[in-house]
């Protein structure tokens, strides 16, 4: 999934794409370098972000959802937890909805993920805003798969189908380093919810702190190798789709590491 940000403050710059015709010249971009999927989304989302009120969030991404649906030749996604966004970026061609809440954030997101072939519901503790202050959890895992279960009964119950759902543990959204680093190491239980899973790691900050440590943690620019590694790891665990901003190179680091893992789950 090739991230595309119709925003002027997402938190990697060089993913910023500021106009429709950036935003599309992105998308077709990633195509060329190998994604699947583009998911489209105008509001930053980064530790500390303010909402982005609807009528704006439509103004930067419906026109380059309508051109991308048409041309890109890869089914579109909405990042959004906004329904009036949803429901005309359906009108646009979006078949998926990527929404952070969960359901959670807008009363009418039910109805409109409801018309959707494909809805993510990924978790996040408390709001883009403070999400980061001192996050605590017992078992984040457990925690986790206690929340999914319960998304998936209140989708159903409001008419979803649940089959139609997939799963996103939310790295970096409310949780620590540790909290991210326990959720990558235990990727394997979220299989037992029985959901494709998606996974965002592409350049977050765990990984700057991780690789540069504090006080000079590394900068979204020097995230790469870290953001590939991890990449690895979730497709040893069978998690079916990544969100990456750097497609081509994504790519290339999984074929070479299931090229060389292929023998050894063969002889499994
Ligand atoms: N991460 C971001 C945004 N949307 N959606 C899902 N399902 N999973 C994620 O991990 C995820 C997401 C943050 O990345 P990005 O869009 O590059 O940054 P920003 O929110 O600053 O635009």
């Amino acid at each position: 999934m090739g991230i595309v940000n119709a925003t002027p403050d997402s938190f990697y710059a060089a993913s910023r794409a500021p106009s429709a015709e950036a935003a599309v010249r992105r998308g077709l971009e990633l195509v060329e370098e190998g994604a699947q999927l583009l998911d489209v989304g105008g509001e930053s989302t980064r530790p500390g972000s303010a909402p982005v009120p609807a009528e704006e969030q439509m103004r930067r991404v419906l026109p380059a959802i309508e051109a991308l649906a048409k041309r890109a030749g890869v089914p579109v996604s909405v990042d959004t937890s906004s329904a009036a966004v949803a429901l005309r970026a359906l009108d646009c061609g979006a078949t998926m909805l990527n929404d952070v809440t969960a359901l959670r954030g807008d009363p009418g997101m039910a109805l409109a993920a409801r018309r959707y072939p494909r809805v993510a519901l990924m978790h996040m503790r408390g709001s883009p805003g403070t999400m980061q202050e001192a996050p605590r959890y017992g078992d984040v895992v457990a925690e986790l798969l206690e929340f999914f279960r319960e998304r998936l009964a209140a989708f159903a119950s409001a008419g979803g189908d649940p089959g139609s759902v997939l799963l996103d543990p939310g790295i970096g959204f409310g949780k620590s380093t540790e909290h991210n680093l326990e959720i990558l190491r235990r990727l394997e239980q979220f299989r037992s919810l029985g959901r494709p899973l998606l996974l965002g790691v592409s350049r977050k900050s765990f990984l700057g702190r991780l690789l540069g440590g504090e006080p000079s943690p590394l900068p979204p620019e020097e995230r790469l190798e870290g953001s590939l590694a991890v990449a690895c790891r979730a497709l040893d665990a069978g998690v079916e789709w990544l969100r990456v901003h750097d497609v081509r190179a994504t790519r290339r680091a999984l074929l070479a590491y299931a090229a060389v893992r292929a023998p050894v789950l063969a002889a499994a």
